[in-house]
Formats: structure tokens, C-alpha cells, sequence
């Protein structure tokens, strides 16, 4: 029996896609199967967490401008099913430990995005379009400028280039977008939160971790692009970015993983 709300992700044969082998090709790497969310973790996901006294109720943005935490989900009239945003590594971490879960690896995101196929996209290699993935669309790039930010839209010059959200969108609004073993927003809505500490790319997995040239917190790695991008490249297999473990934005949110 599935555990509720999880989708099971079998073992899977690859290349990764961002380490390279003794032999400088793409290391070839067996993902034992396991648990994933179908949906990233929304607002009352977290709220019950933060009831039960197992999660930190969220601070203050105090690292992004005003504007931006407008777009934090937590305490947001109407987001209950908004992706939780705007949390820190430990936070995500502390929700998942609450409901016996933890988060997944980058090579766990990898497996459910693209899988032994090695999929361009979650739902295949066809071109990003509005019914796939919450992106930067022209909504977003009209209302960001209220926000004070300079976003574009991913759409320019195509029909239809809205997809109905400016910002996040309820977690699972893309059913078109979701992988054969029906994991929604794999790509989009909010990138999310690996376990991993971050390595350069070409360094396996375990390799010495990379510093953050900005201060002491380690860097995690993040997957899957959010709604304030615009480049395919952002939304596709093997792109990954490296934050600070501490801080806390409106683009970032994460997802549980479980073990077999
Ligand atoms: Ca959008
Ligand atoms: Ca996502």
C-alpha cells in the first residue's frame, strides 16, 4: 500500500547527469527505489507540522526586499494548498522528519524526473508550453512589475502565453506536467530543496562539498526551476543550482522522499 500522497519510483539505471565517472563520461548510477511526494508540500502541510510544535513557526524575510515576501505562501489569505515557500534547508527538513519522511537526494529528483529514459522534461522531451509547468508567464512578467522585479516571460510571442498563475500556483495544477508515474511539478512552481550538500558539477556524489564563497553555511543543491524563470534550460534535466542553506525565498520550496 502507497503511503498517502506518495508515489513509488523504481529502481532506476541512469547516467547521471552531473557526475562524471573515473573514466570522464557521465557516471552510470543505480537508484535504489523509493517514496516520493506526489505534490510539493503545501502551506497545511507545514501548518500542521508547525501545531504539533515540530516545525519552527516561519520568520521574517529578512534576507529579500519587501515585495518579494509578498509571495511567501505562510499566513497568505487563500494559498492553504500554495506550495510552502520561503523556508530554510532545516525547516524543509523538520516537516519531513514530522510526517517520517526526509528529503530526497539530487540523484532520488534526478530518477523521478527523467528516469532510465533520461527525459528532457518530467513529461517527456517535448518543449515546455503554458499546460505543462507554472513558469514565468506574461502574467508573472505584468505583475512582477508591481513587486518592483524585472521578470520575463518564458512565452514571448506564443499562443496561449499564460498559464494562470502569476506567482506560485496550487500544488498539482498541472496534471499535464507530471511524470508517467504521476509526480506533479517536478519542474516548476517552486524549485526545491535537495538533501544534498551542493559538489561542482563533474564531482560525484560524496566528493568534498563546495564552500559558499559568501559566508559560513554550506551550500545545498536545488532542482527544478521556479515561477519566476523563463529558460527551457532551467526547467530541463541536469540543471541544478547551489543556495545557502539558510536562506529563505518565494521562488524555493521542497517535496519528501521516504524509503521503501
Ligand atoms: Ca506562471
Ligand atoms: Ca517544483
Amino acid at each position: 500500500v502507497p503511503p498517502t500522497g506518495m508515489v513509488a519510483i523504481a529502481t532506476t539505471r541512469m547516467s547521471s547527469s552531473f557526475e562524471i565517472g573515473a573514466d570522464g563520461r557521465p557516471l552510470p548510477v543505480v537508484v535504489r527505489g523509493f517514496w516520493l511526494d506526489r505534490y510539493e508540500v503545501d502551506v497545511a502541510r507545514y501548518r500542521a507540522c508547525v501545531v504539533a510544535g515540530a516545525c519552527p513557526t516561519p520568520k521574517a524575510i529578512d534576507t529579500f526586499t519587501t515585495e518579494e515576501t509578498s509571495v511567501c505562501n505562510w499566513g497568505a489569505a487563500s494559498r492553504e494548498r500554495h506550495p510552502m515557500n520561503c523556508v530554510t534547508h532545516a525547516e524543509a527538513a523538520a516537516l519531513c522528519r514530522y510526517e517520517g519522511k526526509r528529503l530526497p537526494t539530487e540523484r532520488e529528483f534526478e530518477a523521478a524526473a527523467s528516469g532510465a529514459a533520461e527525459r528532457r522534461f518530467p513529461w517527456g522531451n517535448a518543449a515546455p508550453s503554458t499546460s505543462l509547468l507554472n513558469a514565468c508567464d506574461a502574467s508573472c512578467a505584468r505583475e512582477a512589475t508591481h513587486l518592483g522585479l524585472s521578470l520575463e516571460s518564458m512565452f514571448d510571442g506564443r499562443t496561449p502565453d499564460d498559464d494562470g498563475f502569476a506567482f506560485t500556483a496550487p500544488v498539482g495544477s498541472f496534471p499535464a506536467g507530471a511524470t508517467p508515474e504521476g509526480v506533479l511539478d517536478l519542474a516548476g512552481n517552486v524549485e526545491e530543496w535537495m538533501a544534498d550538500l551542493f559538489v561542482e558539477p563533474g564531482q560525484p556524489v560524496g566528493a568534498t562539498p563546495a564552500p559558499n564563497p559568501s559566508g559560513a553555511a554550506p551550500l545545498r543543491t536545488v532542482r527544478g526551476g521556479s515561477w519566476d524563470l523563463s529558460t527551457e534550460d532551467v526547467f530541463a534535466r541536469g540543471h541544478r543550482n547551489d543556495v545557502s542553506e539558510e536562506i529563505r525565498s518565494a521562488w524555493l520550496g521542497f517535496r519528501c522522499a521516504r524509503d521503501d
